[in-house]
């Protein structure tokens, strides 16, 4: 073989990281801007097989003037989706619906995050696979509807590239998402 067909066989190596790169990166999280809403870096985690509950996580920050709530509608993954904050109760960590949705003041971030707020998807239709994305609508009652992608994570990863363990809270229990839920 000349050096050069050598040559050729190394770039076309390249090539082929470059759009195995290029493919992971398609599944990297988009921004969104909705009226003064602004929502980064948003995620979700891989569900275990058989799991009816699955969490996506996001930060949003209201660059307005007036506060707003938003409130899940709906996703593609799941039956409902709510948003919940936890809760400590007898010294247990539950997870609540926030009623009337979460309210987001002029210049504040809140930042939905492994063992805080999270957006939950209730009643999953299929688990939660990492590499892929799962589609939730946001109403917020001012700035209006969004739809977000949330690139899937690894199960059980405290932030998007950050492996499990990685100093999230003891999760109660088995099965699906393990902590204890309150009905509304
Ligand atoms: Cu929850």
């Amino acid at each position: 073989m000349t050096s050069l067909a050598r040559t050729k066989i190394r770039l076309a190596a390249g090539c082929a990281l470059a759009l195995a790169q290029l493919a992971t990166t398609a599944a990297q999280a988009t921004d969104y801007n909705v009226g003064p809403i602004q929502i980064t870096a948003p995620w979700a985690r891989a569900t275990p097989k058989g799991a009816s509950t699955g969490a996506a996580y996001m930060t949003i920050t209201n660059t307005g003037k007036t506060p707003d709530k938003v409130t899940c509608v709906s996703s593609d993954a799941s039956a409902e989706c709510q948003i919940h904050t936890m809760v400590m109760n007898n010294g247990v960590m539950q997870m609540r619906p926030v009623e009337g949705g979460l309210e987001i003041k002029p210049g504040e971030t809140v930042t939905l995050k492994p063992g805080a707020l999270h957006v939950m998807l209730v009643n999953l239709k299929h688990p939660l696979e990492q590499g892929s994305t799962v589609k939730t609508t946001l109403k917020f009652d001012s700035a209006g509807t969004v739809d977000v992608d949330y690139p899937v994570a690894a199960i059980g990863a405290a932030a998007p590239g950050v492996p499990a363990g990685g100093g999230t809270m003891q999760m109660q229990g088995g099965g699906g998402g393990g902590m204890q839920m309150n009905k509304p």
